[in-house]
């Protein structure tokens, strides 16, 4: 039996964050990631939900951000996209950058596009996932039956 020429593309779960939105840079956020050669399959411009905020961050629950976490995070709109690639996953943290916008390295979307306010949740444009089985948990929220 002959073998497939190559493996099944890996998603990933990306969002451009409410300041990424408003800040008008949704474009610059997909043109990186096609420029790099990832595919966006799946895109909705959407108000988060409650329920999907803590079903997607809910590993941080109790932390001291997290509070703030969530009202940045329904603080405007939002852009999902499942983003398809070979190693998307690894792939775009690399191209996102540190989570601490000022830490993050230029070249990448948080160390060029972001910067600290000074408030109490970095506002830091862009949310990938962590894991390809964070992508699939992730992905089910903001795409799946319920979304
Ligand atoms: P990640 O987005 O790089 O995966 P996480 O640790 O999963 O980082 O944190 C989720 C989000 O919570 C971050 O993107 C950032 O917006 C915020 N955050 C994380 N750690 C801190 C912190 O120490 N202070 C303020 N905000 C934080
Ligand atoms: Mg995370």
């Amino acid at each position: 039996m002959s073998q497939p020429e190559t493996t099944a593309p890996d998603r990933t779960l990306v969002i451009v964050k409410p300041d990424g939105v408003r800040r008008g840079l949704t474009g610059e956020v997909l043109r990186r990631v096609e420029a790099k050669g990832y595919r966006v399959v799946e895109l909705r411009l959407l108000t988060a939900r409650s329920e999907q905020l803590a079903a997607h961050y809910a590993e941080h629950e109790g932390k001291p951000f997290y509070g703030p976490l969530v009202e940045f995070m329904s603080s405007g709109p939002l852009v999902a996209a499942v983003v398809e690639g070979h190693g998307v996953v690894q792939g775009f943290r690399s191209l996102a950058g540190a989570t601490d916008p000022t830490a993050a390295a230029p070249g990448t979307i948080r160390g060029d596009l972001g910067r600290d306010w000074g408030l109490k949740v970095q506002q830091n444009i862009v949310h990938g996932s962590d894991s390809a089985a964070s992508a699939e948990r992730e992905i089910d929220i903001w795409f799946g039956a319920g979304a």
